[in-house]
C-alpha cells in the first residue's frame, strides 16, 4: 500500500472496503479495549456463556452470550430474539454504553448515520471453535447494518456472496479490528474457520466477537 507521497503503510490502511457496504476499520477498537472487556465481563457474570444447541441438534463450538433489549438464542425449536435470558429466565444485560457509542460510531463512519443496535451477540471462541457459512438473517429490517468488533486472538472469517455456492474470500480479523456490514453485503453469506491456538495479552486463549444489531 502507497500513499501519494510515495510512502507505505507498515500495518495497512485504517479503512478497508471489502465489498459494496462492507467496510473495516482496522484497529477502530483498540482504544476502547479495557472498556469493551470489562463489559463483556459484566454481562457474562449476569448472563453466563453457553454453546448452545441449533435446531438440527448439533451443539455448537463458539460459546455465546447477549445484551441489550433482546438476544439471539438457537435451541431445538429454531435461531430468534428473546427479550429474556432461556437460561435465567432474566431479561438479558442491558447494553453498556462503549457498545452502544462504538457501535454508532462505526457505522457512521462506514456511512450508515443513526445507527442504534438493541442486541448484542457477544461470540466466545476457544482454539477449534468455529462458526460453518450461514446469512443473519433473523432480524426484522435488512436495511439497518450489522457491526462486529474483534478482540483477542485472530480469526479467518470468510466472506462469500448472496448465495451459499458463491466463491469465499478469506480475510483476517484481528485484536481492534471493527467491520461494518450494511447495504448489498448485509445478507451475504460468512462464517468463521477454526480458532488457530494461541496466546493474546488482552484476552488469553480465546476470540471475543461483538456483533452488534437493531433486531427489533
Ligand atoms: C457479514 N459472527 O455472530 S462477525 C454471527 O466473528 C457471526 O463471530 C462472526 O457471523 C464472528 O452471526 C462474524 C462478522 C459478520 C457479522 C455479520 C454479518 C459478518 C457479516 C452479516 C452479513 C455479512
Ligand atoms: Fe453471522
Amino acid at each position: 500500500m502507497t500513499d501519494l507521497f510515495g510512502d507505505t503503510e507498515p500495518l495497512g490502511p485504517a479503512r478497508e472496503d471489502l465489498a459494496p457496504g462492507a467496510v473495516v476499520l482496522h484497529g477502530r477498537a483498540l482504544a476502547l479495549q479495557d472498556d469493551l472487556l470489562a463489559a463483556v465481563d459484566a454481562v457474562a457474570a449476569e448472563a453466563p456463556f453457553r454453546r448452545m444447541v441449533t435446531p438440527g441438534g448439533f451443539r455448537m463450538s463458539v460459546a455465546m452470550t447477549n445484551c441489550g433489549t433482546a438476544g439471539w438464542v438457537t435451541d431445538r425449536k429454531g435461531y430468534r430474539y428473546s427479550p429474556t435470558d432461556p437460561e435465567t429466565g432474566k431479561p438479558w444485560p442491558a447494553m453498556p454504553s462503549a457498545f452502544l457509542r462504538l457501535a454508532a460510531a462505526a457505522a457512521a463512519e462506514a456511512g450508515f448515520p443513526g445507527f442504534v443496535p438493541d442486541a448484542c451477540l457477544i461470540n466466545r471462541y476457544e482454539p477449534g471453535a468455529r462458526l460453518s457459512l450461514h446469512q443473519d438473517r433473523d432480524e426484522r429490517d435488512f436495511g439497518q447494518p450489522i457491526v462486529s468488533v474483534s478482540l483477542g486472538l485472530p480469526a479467518t472469517f470468510q466472506f462469500g456472496g448472496q448465495k451459499r455456492a458463491d466463491p469465499v474470500r478469506k480475510v483476517a480479523l484481528r485484536h481492534g479490528d471493527v467491520v461494518v456490514w450494511g447495504g448489498p453485503s448485509r445478507l451475504f453469506f460468512h462464517g468463521v474457520l477454526a480458532l488457530k491456538d494461541g496466546e493474546h495479552p488482552a484476552t488469553g486463549r480465546t476470540r471475543i466477537n461483538l456483533t452488534l444489531r437493531k433486531a427489533l
